[in-house]
């Protein structure tokens, strides 16, 4: 049985735990880390010698960073390519849209979270919130953009690309949920939102 460890109020253990609902893989998911701790014990640092979470357990596997274990459960049952695609092309563009969000739009979102909704001893001001959402709408935008001319983040077909792109939004819509500027996005995310998979994830308000 694979072991994911990580809390659910993290963005990250959410995709691992999203990706494993969508496949269907069984797993037993273990409380640790945020308000739980325990990243820091030389169990823990064994399996895991960043300290984040998540990290999976796989018959002996031991690994983490989200997207690579995103890639490895979309390729852990070579026959099944329901999450990524048989064709290198295809796989590279998912790989292109896994790595903007980590590089571009996730630490854009985070610099707003960190503003507006982390526990601040200082009220952030207006000036401030205003700078960090002029870093995210360029990239929105661009993903609107970009999902007008296809129904997926990196194709036709729902793909593991998706769904740290679709963890950033939700983020994004729990802090501004009024904002509704970006039509083939927001018909992504309804999309999305229809996925069994998707909903036990959707509305949790913890980020
Ligand atoms: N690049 C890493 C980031 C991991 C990371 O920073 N995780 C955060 C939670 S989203 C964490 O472990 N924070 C400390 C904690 O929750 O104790 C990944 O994608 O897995």
């Amino acid at each position: 049985m694979l072991t994911i460890w990580g809390h659910q109020g993290s963005p990250n253990v959410r995709k691992v735990i999203w990706a494993c609902e969508e496949l269907g893989v069984p797993y037993v998911r273990k409380d640790i880390g945020g308000p739980f701790g325990g990243t820091d014990t030389p169990d823990y640092l064994a399996r895991n010698p960043n300290g984040r979470v998540p990290t999976i357990e796989d018959d002996g596997l031991a690994l983490w960073e989200s997207h690579a274990i995103l890639r490895y459960l979309a390729a852990r049952n070579p026959g099944d390519k329901r999450l990524t695609s048989a064709d290198v092309r295809v796989r590279a563009t998912i790989d292109q849209w896994m790595d903007w969000q980590c590089a571009h739009l996730a630490p854009a979102i985070r610099a707003l979270v960190v503003l507006v909704i982390k526990p601040r001893s200082t009220v952030p001001s207006a000036e401030e919130i205003e700078a960090a959402r002029s870093e995210i709408i360029p990239l929105l935008r661009l993903m609107d953009r970009e999902l007008g001319r296809r129904d997926y983040i990196a194709g036709e077909t729902f793909t593991i690309a998706d769904i740290p792109v679709a963890i950033s939004y939700n983020i994004w819509k729990i802090m501004e949920p009024a904002c509704a500027d970006f039509p083939a996005l927001e018909a992504w995310y309804l999309r999305i939102n229809q996925r069994a998979a998707f909903s036990p994830m959707s509305g949790q308000r913890r980020v």
